[in-house]
């Protein structure tokens, strides 16, 4: 039923990011970027894997995209390593040939194959150099104008066939798992005991000023020289769960848990596609610990206009209000998170990481939510999960995986009745085309469609990577029942 309800021109695919499949870290000229250094310390942060070789992908791209094409799909979401462009990464530092040989390559390959590129320039592998030089992303001055440059880099090089650009992957991510619980890059935090730097009470606030300051700088810098002439289209990809109250008889639950999709999403999208303050629910708590914008940044928010909003999507949960809490521990926004509510009730089905459970009513009203408070083109720029078990199974049974063929079937419905609430959904990439790196939980988890051996890089396509091929396919076919 799902898919009948898209229209023929919803563009889907599969998504990926760089640090995660391409491995050939130190070939190509590429400079260290912040999970290099990340994933070699000791005691290791990251169950002892890295992205050393991750998939090999570097390598074994054209294989990769045999599968693509394979699968069907239309569009192929992948994120550039900023340190393969710009090895030192400043805006002074010299542009590495090689890396823009092989970008140029992959996006040579999809086009050759009909596949629409879909390209991410920042997918939290900062230059490492970057960081040693003045802080990285704690710098809100220097790193903007890093990023400008090599988002223009991008634009100049890669523009001419590239026409969807996203911005950053995920900023809450990097900003409150690199710098206040430090379980991501660079791993900045003064709660956690494995860390010997940061200010979790400030850094995260700085952080995510700095990245929306770069997004903005990245827009601003397409729309003024390259618009015109390349005529794509530029957004930026934000995660957020959506959350119902924990006991839906108190209005304090209910508070909190808008509250929570404020501190998840508002403080990015308010600025971002509104050009406002950041939601005043976090003013009111954060005080002067969140950095203001200036009336000259208030400008440059405005003038930055961003196409479309990028949802990456996984899961749901409860949220639960609760006192206030000190300055380091309050960046949720002083709310306890539930996967049940107080009758008991699961959010939805368990999957094969903790954080994550099945729940597409709830992605229905997120969307329908997110769409009417920052009026954008959605896109859903990842969505997927492993199947519960699956980090223990065998190949053969790894590949049979019903659970994540519901899971899209599911999630796929529910983008079809967000659009029948007046929605505007336009496409939809699954995570991931196949078994990477998943950060710090290392080589566990498994998000493919595609089975990855890491023993001899063999991959294997599941079950589930043909299924969305055919019910994207048959939205071609308009059903008795419309
Ligand atoms: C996203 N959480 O990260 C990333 O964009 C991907 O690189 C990653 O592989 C994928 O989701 C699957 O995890 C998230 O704990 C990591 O809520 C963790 C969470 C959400 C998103």
């Amino acid at each position: 039923m799902t898919a009948s309800v898209l229209p023929p021109d919803f563009e889907w695919g599969f998504a990926t990011a760089a640090y995660q499949i391409e491995g050939a870290v130190n070939e190509g000229g590429r400079g260290k970027c912040i999970w290099d250094t990340f994933c070699h310390q000791e005691p290791s942060r990251t169950k002892n894997a890295s992205g050393d070789i991750a998939c090999d992908h570097y390598h074994k791209f054209e294989e990769d995209f045999d599968l693509l094409s394979k699968y069907g799909a239309g569009a192929y979401r992948f994120s550039i390593a900023w340190s393969r462009i710009v090895p030192l990464g400043g805006r002074d530092d010299p542009i590495n040939e090689e890396g823009i040989a092989f970008y140029n390559q992959l996006i040579d390959s999809l086009l050759r194959r009909g596949i629409t590129p879909w390209v991410t320039l920042y997918h939290w592998d900062l230059p490492q150099a970057l960081h040693d030089r003045y802080g990285g992303w704690l710098n809100v001055d220097e790193v903007q104008k890093d990023f400008e440059r090599y988002a223009r880099v991008c634009y100049e090089r890669f523009g001419d066939r590239v026409k969807h650009w996203i911005t950053l992957n995920e900023p809450w991510i990097q900003a409150i798992y690199g710098y206040a619980t430090g379980g991501n890059a660079p791993g900045r935090s003064s709660t956690n005991p494995h860390c010997t730097e940061g200010d979790t009470a400030r850094e995260p606030w700085i952080v995510g000023k700095a990245l929306i300051m770069s997004h903005a700088r990245a827009v601003a810098a397409y729309n003024q020289d390259f618009r015109a002439e390349q005529k794509g289209v530029i957004g930026v990809s934000l995660n957020g769960d959506y959350y119902e109250p924990w006991d839906k008889n108190d209005p304090k639950d209910a508070e909190a848990a808008e509250r929570r999709m404020q501190f998840h999403i508002g403080w990015f999208a308010n600025p971002i596609f509104l050009a406002k303050d950041y939601p005043d629910s976090m003013r009111k708590q954060l005080g002067d610990r969140l950095p203001p914008f200036s009336l000259e940044e208030f400008k440059t928010l405005a003038a930055a206009q961003t196409d479309f909003y990028g949802m990456n999507y996984y899961t749901s949960q409860f949220a639960k209000h609760c006192a206030e809490a000190a300055p380091e521990t309050d960046v949720l926004g002083n709310v306890e998170e539930h996967q049940s509510n107080k009758q008991g009730e699961s959010v939805g089905e368990a999957s094969g990481v903790h954080w994550l459970r099945s729940c597409p009513g709830m992605f229905r009203k997120h969307l329908t939510r997110v769409h009417s408070l920052y009026k954008k083109p959605i896109y859903i720029t990842e969505n997927g999960c492993p199947c519960p078990g699956e980090d223990k199974m065998t190949r053969e049974e790894s590949i049979n995986d019903p659970f994540r063929i519901q899971y899209f079937k599911d999630h796929l419905d529910a983008i079809g009745k967000s659009r029948q609430d007046g929605s505007i959904i336009n496409g939809y990439f699954a995570w991931s085309l196949m078994d990477n790196l998943e950060w710090s939980d290392g080589f566990g988890p498994r998000f493919g469609v595609t089975h990855t051996d890491y023993d001899t890089l063999e991959r294997t396509p599941k079950k589930s990577a043909l299924l969305l091929k055919d019910m994207i396919a048959d939205r071609q076919r308009p059903h008795a029942s419309l």
